[in-house]
This record gives structure tokens, C-alpha cells and sequence, in this order.
């Protein structure tokens, strides 16, 4: 009985390692698990779902393998994947949830979340996400043909003007009287989230009650891993090969 989750892969075409590791724990990993659930940024960026160049069928593919064989998979948005569609879905069976869903895991009611919400005091970012999430405005940018939506997605990449290296620094961490506020109004003592590429273990308070909240890590330099069983769960890595 396991069920697992993961995060920040960021996966690209030109990161051949990542997806290498990603396929290969999709592989050998997932073989008869309850679940898997991704909580966003599984890409590094998504413009669309009739995107459909090799490297997005090989994942496509290798999800649609795993829903195939019975294993429940399921998907929360990031800040990068956000226009991940019903079109995605039906391709690979992976269901969309809600950006904020309570499951219950083995016991434990439990939120999942991308994390990207709990940066409150990322204002520029809050801008930039209200505007990019307007069902107006993403009905003008799915408007566009598929290479127009490439530019304008390399072009807003390429404004952020810092290194990889040095983006990754550079996400903000989470507001903590937003996570305690976000817990407190789902009734929840445990949370999982991703987004931050801090991966850890928090205790704290709700409701006066102790609580946890666990952060998945990215894919950077390794892949990530948090796995649960109804003993408990575990941050765990994989070596890129
Ligand atoms: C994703 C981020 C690029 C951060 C654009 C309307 C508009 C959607 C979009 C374009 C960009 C997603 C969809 C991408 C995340 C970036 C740069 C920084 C901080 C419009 C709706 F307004 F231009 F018409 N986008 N892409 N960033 O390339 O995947 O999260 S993206
Ligand atoms: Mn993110």
C-alpha cells in the first residue's frame, strides 16, 4: 500500500535527464501503487494542450501506460503547467483536481496544493498569476495558433533574466499565517505542497492542534520523491543515472 507524490519536475525537452529519471521511475516505481498524485510544475512550461511535439507524447505516454494499468493518477496545477487541460486529461486518463483538494490519505485528511497561493508577499508574482488565470484573457491567448503562444511563453521566460541557478533562490517561501489561515479553513492537521523547491517537514499549530506540513522538492539536480504508506510518509531522492 503506497501512494505517491511528486513535484517541480519542470520536466523540457532539453532536460533529457530529468525526463531519463522521471520515465524510469514511472517505470519501476509506480507498478501497482494506490496513487499518484503530481502536484504541479510538471513541466517547465505548457501553452497549450494540442502541443503534441515527441517529447510531449513520450510523457503523455508513459502516464497513459500507468492509468492503463488500473493505477489512479492525478494532477493539481503549478504556476508553469496552469493551461493543462481536458484534452491532456483524456489522453493520458490522469484526472485534474481542484487547486485546493482534501483526500484522504490512509486515515489522515490531508490537503494538497501546488503552494504557489501560499506566497502572499510575492507580489509581483500575485500580479502576474491574477492576470494569466483571467478566463478572459486565456480565451484571447488560446486564440492565438500554437506558434504565436510558443513566443510570447519563450519571451515572458526569457524577462525573468536571471539563470536557472539563480531562479531557483529566488522563489519565495511561503507565508506562514497563510498556511495556518489555508489549514484552519479546510479543517485540516496536514498539508502537502510543492513550488518552493524546499523540501522539509514543518510542524505547527492549528486550531491549537499540532500539525504538519510537508514541502516536496523540485527535479533539479535529482529526482524527488515523497512516499506514503499507512505507516507514514518519507522524502526520499533518485540519483539522475
Ligand atoms: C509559465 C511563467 C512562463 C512564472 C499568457 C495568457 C498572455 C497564458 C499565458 C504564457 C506563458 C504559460 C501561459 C510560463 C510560467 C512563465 C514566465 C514566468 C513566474 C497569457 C494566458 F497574457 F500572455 F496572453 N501563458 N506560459 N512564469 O511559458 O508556460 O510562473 S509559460
Ligand atoms: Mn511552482
Amino acid at each position: 500500500m503506497t501512494i505517491l507524490f511528486i513535484s517541480d519536475l519542470h520536466l523540457s525537452a532539453e532536460r533529457t535527464d530529468i525526463t531519463d529519471c522521471f520515465l524510469t521511475f514511472m517505470k519501476e516505481e509506480t507498478k501497482g501503487i494506490d496513487a499518484l498524485y503530481v502536484l504541479g510544475d510538471l513541466f517547465e512550461m505548457w501553452i497549450g494542450d494540442d502541443d503534441n511535439s515527441p517529447f510531449h507524447q513520450q510523457i503523455k505516454s508513459a502516464f497513459k501506460q500507468l492509468t492503463d494499468s488500473g493505477v489512479p493518477c492525478y494532477f493539481i496545477h503549478g504556476n508553469r503547467d496552469f493551461l493543462v487541460g481536458k484534452r491532456f486529461s483524456l489522453e493520458t486518463g490522469v484526472q485534474l483536481l481542484p487547486e485546493h483538494t482534501v483526500i484522504d490519505l490512509y486515515g489522515k485528511p490531508t490537503l494538497l496544493l501546488h503552494g504557489d497561493t501560499l506566497c502572499t508577499l510575492d507580489d509581483d508574482y500575485q500580479r502576474y498569476r491574477k492576470k494569466v488565470h483571467n478566463r478572459f484573457i486565456q480565451w484571447l491567448f488560446f486564440r492565438l495558433p500554437l506558434s504565436y503562444r510558443q513566443k510570447i511563453g519563450n519571451k515572458l521566460r526569457s524577462n525573468s533574466s536571471m539563470t536557472n541557478e539563480a531562479k531557483q533562490q529566488d522563489i519565495m517561501d511561503v507565508t506562514p499565517e497563510e498556511v495556518e489561515k489555508v489549514m484552519a479553513d479546510y479543517q485540516v492537521l496536514a498539508m502537502i505542497h510543492g513550488h518552493t523547491h524546499r523540501p522539509d517537514v514543518h510542524s505547527l499549530t492549528v486550531d491549537s492542534q499540532p500539525a504538519l506540513r510537508t514541502v516536496l522538492g523540485d527535479w533539479y539536480d535529482h529526482g524527488s520523491v515523497l512516499v506514503c504508506t499507512p505507516d507514514g510518509c518519507q522524502l526520499e531522492t533518485r540519483d539522475f543515472s
